[in-house]
């Protein structure tokens, strides 16, 4: 590897530490992270915190002041050319004499895709692109999802023994994992646009669903599928004021609910089940980027059949549970090997007492 490639990926990696300080705050905007180089050394750093707010670049060219003037700017995502928010930082680049941009992705906002490039080497700016590109792209895994694919990142909690059980038959199942699996997993509502669970869940653990973890910004938009109208408004769900989207269908009975409880409703599929590709989409029209998924077996299995699982983050106790036991997703009776879904772990460690496995399914 050449030697410039080394120090891009260098003051890259120090951009994309500063973006990811904005992983509780900065949704529906992704993480962006720069840091303004001069003469080997680092003038100006910034990072993307709040929509609204000014955009990384902006921040770092006002910490660098001057000796922004022929400097190299790196930036974990390609300058916006738009007005939004927030007026366009490749201007901003512009106005300050930068010599030098350096990118570690595209922006798939269609605004900017590309245009924010074409405009800095117009007017005579050196660009260059792709240095530490995978690493951007799964920072902002949740932004490029609602932007290539118009659908939000999606994961799905579970919780099981070590035999795979999520709880007795007879319904007995509170807190399976280790008090520091249910700060890791409020953590991870912390980062999300919605948390999706279902009525039966709600009902049977008498869920929040809010985030409660020192580093929660914003609270996440609560989506509860609820087709046969079984929630009431007494429930504890209700006594928070994060905001709710009910998912209903026409024919759901509608009860008076408070203010915050937003109804949305859609088709059911001829299985009676409401249509998820039809809400996911209404979600990423929403600018959820993430969606953080507890519910039962039923709807986990639902969405694993229909491919729309991204991860599955997985606690399992050192428990075992026995025959008696619930198993973690209701799939069919698959009868050979080649039928079954296969998953890719892609990071397991231990979180208190419970070993925390990412996986992802390998999409058929
Ligand atoms: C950048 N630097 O730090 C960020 C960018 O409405 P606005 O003005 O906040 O613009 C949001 C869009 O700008 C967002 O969808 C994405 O395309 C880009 N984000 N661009 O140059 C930044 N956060
Ligand atoms: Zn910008």
């Amino acid at each position: 590897m050449t030697n410039v490639k080394v120090i891009h990926q260098k003051y890259m990696q120090r951009a994309l530490e500063l973006a990811a300080l904005g992983r509780f705050s900065s949704m529906p905007n992704p993480m962006v992270g720069c840091v303004i180089v001069a003469d080997g050394t680092i003038v100006g750093e910034g990072w993307h915190a709040k929509a609204g707010e000014p955009h990384a670049e902006v921040h770092a060219l006002r910490a660098a002041g001057a000796a922004a003037r022929g400097a190299t700017a790196y930036v974990t995502l390609e300058p916006c050319s738009h007005h939004g928010r927030t007026p366009p930082c490749v201007d901003a680049l512009l106005a300050a004499g930068i010599g030098h941009v350096v990118i570690a992705m595209e922006d798939p906002n269609p605004l900017v895709s590309g245009q924010g490039i074409a405009r800095l080497r117009d007017q005579g700016v050196a660009v260059t692109v792709g240095i530490l590109a995978d690493a951007a792209r799964r920072l902002n895994q949740g932004f490029v999802a609602r932007m290539e694919r118009q659908r939000p990142w999606l994961q799905v909690k579970m919780a099981a023994s070590i035999d795979g059980k999520t709880a007795l038959v007879n319904g007995e199942s509170q807190w399976i994992t280790s008090p520091q699996a249910r700060q890791d997993v409020h953590r991870w509502r912390a980062q999300s646009g919605a948390i999706l669970s279902s009525a039966a869940t709600v009902l049977a653990d008498g869920a929040r669903l809010t985030a409660r973890h020192p580093h929660a910004q914003q609270q996440p938009l609560r989506v509860i599928i609820d087709s046969k109208g079984l929630l009431t408004a007494d429930l504890p769900l209700f006594k928070e004021t994060s905001p709710i989207l009910l998912v209903q269908a026409e024919e759901t009975p509608v009860v008076a609910f408070p203010e915050h409880v937003e109804r949305l409703i859609l088709p059911l599929t001829e299985s009676g089940n409401i249509d998820l590709p039809a809400l996911f989409q209404a979600l990423a029209e929403k600018q959820v980027n993430r969606v953080w998924t507890e519910c039962g077996a039923q709807l986990a299995g639902a969405l694993l059949q229909a491919n729309l699982v991204d991860e599955l983050v997985i606690y399992l106790a050192p428990k075992l549970i026995g025959a008696a036991g619930l198993s973690l997703v209701a799939l069919p009776e698959y009868t050979a090997m080649a039928q079954i879904p296969e998953l890719t772990f892609t990071d397991v460690r231990q979180v208190g007492d419970d070993l925390r496995i990412i996986a992802e399914p390998r999409m058929t």
